[in-house]
């Protein structure tokens, strides 16, 4: 019998069937990110890398251009197990030297991209307009600029992005999920909080009813609690998101970097499925703060995919991932970080839910502590080999990115 099939059957014994599991996970679709391979400079032309996020380190071989960004992206994809769609930014526009500005991007300067992601064989294209890294950035302040001509260019951003996404959406015969995220903050104790929340709804307001299709495009807003040089106050935060979200009937997407280090996404996403038909991930890992470093094998993590596994909310929860380093090779920054997304759903989908619980709800809390962790010591390494070689992949991937490493990304 090879480990597989110990594995199997020691899993069975606890009433768990890994067959069903194994199915379940390359089902799950990923959105895995364009912007760790460029660290999230874009295409476009735009401005250095602005709005609090920062990427450190100067690995050699960023992708420096369309071509290459693509290369990198069929490499690292190859490598990554289960079912995949690919999220692009606004400024990952293709615009052959034309001139034009992100208020009136069109389906066309995204044209190649669906060429690629159709060749890749992925299942679609999310989409998030770029508000960031941009001139019309105007004292850190977009959707919520007291500048009547700012606030106008990124709603109208806003509404090109909708079009594109369904342009997407028809493309791949899949919805297309656009996430509203914005820089806008005060680095130091503002003087009013309310006026910039209320614009930034007067334009979320105008950006929704542009009249885009919902059964296609699904939109989210994406809060977050501070960022670099915008410690003090942010106009789009979790209240304010939720709420607009909940009364408009859009989606929340949850980037667990984006909270205070105590609060937790996984407690918030039972809390949000008990309101919402939807909602969507950025996962990443924050190492003290927003610091977007490369998503592992972790607790967070695991306790993550356990409310989407046991909610039953694998087709309500859209993942999402979103982590930036340059400090390491960036293909195997993505590879790692996907294959943990993926790790960590296996990982759920093998406990005894149901059984843990039936503990919980008879208050036999002695037996659910030792149940959960006996989960901890089942041979999970075997059915997750078992998974990558029935997906044709090998445990290994740095090898090969070693190899594309010094025959490609050395010699750029
Ligand atoms: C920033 C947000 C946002 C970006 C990407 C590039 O704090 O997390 O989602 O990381 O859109
Ligand atoms: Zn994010």
């Amino acid at each position: 019998m090879n480990m597989y099939e110990l594995a199997k059957r020691e899993y069975a014994e606890k009433g768990i069937d890994t067959e069903a599991a194994l199915n379940a996970l390359k089902n799950i679709p990923i959105s895995v990110h364009c912007w760790q391979g460029d660290d999230v400079i874009g295409l476009d032309g735009g401005v250095a890398l602005s709005g609090g996020i920062q990427t450190t380190g100067n690995y050699p071989g960023r992708a420096r251009n369309f071509e290459e960004l693509k290369a990198d992206i069929k490499k690292a994809f190859s490598l990554m197990p289960g079912k995949k769609r690919l999220n692009l930014h606004a400024s990952y526009a293709i615009l052959n030297g034309e001139k034009v500005d992100r208020n009136a991007y069109r389906p066309e300067h995204f044209k190649p991209w669906v060429g690629f992601v159709n060749e890749l064989g992925l299942d679609g294209i999310d989409f998030n307009p770029t508000m960031f890294s941009h001139k019309n950035v105007k004292d850190g302040l977009t959707l919520s600029s007291p500048d009547e001509d700012i606030r106008k260019f990124w709603v109208d951003h806003c509404i090109a992005c909708l079009k594109i996404a369904e342009y997407f959406a028809d493309e791949f015969n899949s919805h297309c999920l656009v996430n509203i995220w914005i820089p806008d903050g005060f680095k130091d104790v503002p003087a009013d909080r309310l006026t910039p929340r209320l614009r930034l709804k007067d334009s979320l307001d105008k950006i929704l009813a542009c009249g885009y299709d919902r059964n296609k495009v699904v939109v989210a807003v994406e809060s977050k609690v501070f960022g670099i040089g915008v410690e003090s106050y942010t106009v789009g935060s979790n209240e304010f998101y939720q709420n607009y979200a909940a009364k408009n009937t859009i989606c929340c997407l949850l980037d667990n970097g984006h909270y205070h280090p105590l609060e937790y996404v996984s407690d918030k996403i039972p809390a949000l499925l008990a309101f919402y038909d939807k909602l969507a991930l950025h996962v990443t890992r924050g190492v003290r703060w927003d610091s977007d470093h490369v998503v592992l094998f972790e607790d967070e993590l695991k306790e993550i995919a356990k409310e989407i596994v046991r909610n039953n909310a694998i087709d309500k929860v859209m993942i999402g991932l979103d982590y930036f380093d340059a400090s390491i090779n960036r293909l195997s920054a993505w590879v790692t970080g996907q294959r943990a997304m993926q790790k960590a759903l296996l990982y759920a989908l093998l406990i005894p839910h149901e059984k843990l619980r039936s503990l919980q709800d008879s208050a036999a809390f002695t037996e659910l502590m030792v149940a959960q962790e006996e989960v901890k010591d089942m041979p999970f390494g075997a059915v997750w080999k078992e998974y990558l070689s029935r997906e044709g992949l090998k445990e290994d991937y740095l090898t090969e990115i070693k190899k594309y490493e010094s025959e490609v990304l050395n010699k750029r």
